[in-house]
């Protein structure tokens, strides 16, 4: 598998992308790109030509907006040109998993634009020395808006490829300044019944707020990105506005949405599907073909968009296909009992 880092220094986009990434790109744009369009396509074009999307700066604040628009191409999946074509942003905006909505697929697209996203803020504590509560905008300020074209593999047998937008989740880190006791990184969502009906369902089984976690090498791990945008604009609140995050690598469940609050601590946290289903949902919940749920196999899983005529089902890779990047963290830990 092919990962493609841009340097600063690279201008156009044409002359750096991996081609099946770039007729990817083509393909999404409708063929309205022009060869050698440069950083021009990672502007409004990008996100109106799709048809659904909207255009940059309809919703985002405008400090947002002017990240997104100078966002600069990062790390891209072109492993296989029909495989990894992009998701359409419709699919990958109207099937999501966010149980603060809902259990449904189609509870998030349905509810979530209740949900005020500005102003928003992170407090980020624990072991830090320059920790506390930050505005979204002073958190993505000092660093480049990446765009990365990511796998998304669900633990429930279903995959996206999304392009995202946000930031480095370790220049954060590094601002924040950890301690040496600092060894996982814990991620809460916003508890708010009030705008998340699903907080109000006696039937969930999640006791709120969702809680995700990473060892603290996972979260310096260049491919691990905080995301503020999609598909060229901000991230739609189904998809988890204004902040969320994508591990690649691992099952979706790890990438928590709506963050509000970013702890470093000492201890591996407890997370919110391990703690509902132990012998099914572990901490690392690295994405693996060979490590199947007690209740299904994780060897193939469906690529959507799928039809009944074309059910789209392709070969899991170890790692989400990021072996090369990531088995390394993992030398000597059993990733049968670490799952
Ligand atoms: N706060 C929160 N984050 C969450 C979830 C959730 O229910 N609540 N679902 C997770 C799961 S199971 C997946 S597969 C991904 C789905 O992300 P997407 O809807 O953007 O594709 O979000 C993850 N992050
Ligand atoms: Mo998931």
């Amino acid at each position: 598998m092919l990962i493609k880092t841009v340097k600063p220094g690279d201008l156009r986009e044409s002359a750096v992308t991996p081609e099946s990434v770039y007729l990817s790109r083509r393909r999404f744009m409708g063929g309205m790109a022009g060869l050698g369009a440069g950083l021009a396509l990672l502007g409004p074009g990008l996100a109106s030509a799709d048809g659904n999307a909207e255009t940059i700066g309809d919703d985002a604040p405008e400090w947002l907006a002017d990240k997104l628009r100078e966002a600069r191409l990062g790390v891209v999946t072109p492993d296989d040109p029909e495989q990894d074509r992009l998701t359409p942003f419709r699919d990958a905006s109207t099937y999501n998993n966010f149980y603060e909505f809902g259990p449904d697929k189609s509870d998030p697209a349905r509810l979530a634009h209740r949900l005020q996203t500005a102003p928003w803020s992170v407090v980020i504590d624990g072991e830090v020395n320059n920790g506390g509560r930050m505005d979204l905008e002073e958190i993505a300020r000092p660093s480049q808006f990446e765009e990365r074209i990511y796998r998304l593999r669900c633990v429930e047998g279903w995959s996206m490829v999304i392009p995202w937008l946000g930031i480095p989740l370790a220049e954060v880190i590094r601002r924040a300044d950890p301690t040496s006791r600092a060894h996982y990184v814990r991620f809460e969502t916003l508890v708010d019944p009030e705008q998340m009906p699903g907080q109000r369902s006696v039937f969930s089984a999640i006791d709120w707020p969702y809680v995700e976690g990473l060892r603290l090498d996972e979260a310096m791990h260049p491919l691990t990105l905080l995301a503020m945008g999609m598909y060229g604009r901000e991230l739609p609140n189904q998809n988890g506005a204004p902040l969320r995050l994508v591990v690649p690598w691992k099952y979706g469940f790890k990438s928590i949405k709506s963050i509000v609050r970013i702890s470093l601590v000492e201890e591996q946290p407890m997370n919110t599907w391990q703690q509902i289903a132990p012998d099914e949902y572990g901490f690392y919940a690295n994405v693996n073909p060979d490590v199947d749920h007690p209740r299904w196999s994780q060897a193939t899983e469906r690529r959507l968009p799928n039809t009944l005529f074309r059910p789209n089902i392709i070969k899991t890779q170890l790692f989400n296909g990021y072996a090369d990047e990531v088995a390394s963290l993992y030398a000597g830990l059993d990733l049968r009992t670490h799952y």
